[in-house]
């Protein structure tokens, strides 16, 4: 099972790495107004997680760079989800880190950013 998985991981990751979007093209302002908006955010994500690409991929497109916590590979941010969050499930973004609010749900994530970053609903994905 674990061979399989890890496998699987590698081909999600091989096409994700060969159809990787590119950045739209933003205005600086909005670029400014993004990068004000998400700069206390985190994402917690396995890298070859599907619904984590997706999410990924989202953000690249959209040019949210925010910090991203491998909770598979570090056993400190696994735990944090799990304290925070309640559950160690990815992709799960944590944003305004004094109130500590804890979004799982991949769907649930974008359409957060398109509402919160005032996107157009045809860049989701
Ligand atoms: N419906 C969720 C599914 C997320 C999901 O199933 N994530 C898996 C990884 S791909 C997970 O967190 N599994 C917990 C584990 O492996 O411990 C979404 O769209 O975000």
């Amino acid at each position: 099972m674990n061979i399989i998985r890890f496998v699987l991981g590698k081909i999600i990751l091989f096409f994700d790495w060969l159809t990787s979007p590119k950045p739209l093209n933003f205005s600086s302002e909005k670029l400014e107004f993004i990068q004000n908006k998400v700069k206390k955010m985190e994402i917690y994500e396995f890298r070859a997680c599907p619904f984590c690409v997706k999410v990924r991929r989202f953000m690249k497109k959209n040019n949210i760079i925010i910090k991203v916590k491998d909770a598979r590979r570090n056993k400190d941010f696994a735990n944090e989800l799990i304290n925070g969050g309640g559950k160690l499930q990815v992709p799960c973004l944590r944003f305004n880190n004094d109130e500590n609010k804890w979004l799982y749900e991949s769907n649930d994530i974008i359409n957060f950013f398109i509402d919160y970053l005032e996107l157009n609903n045809e860049q989701k994905r």
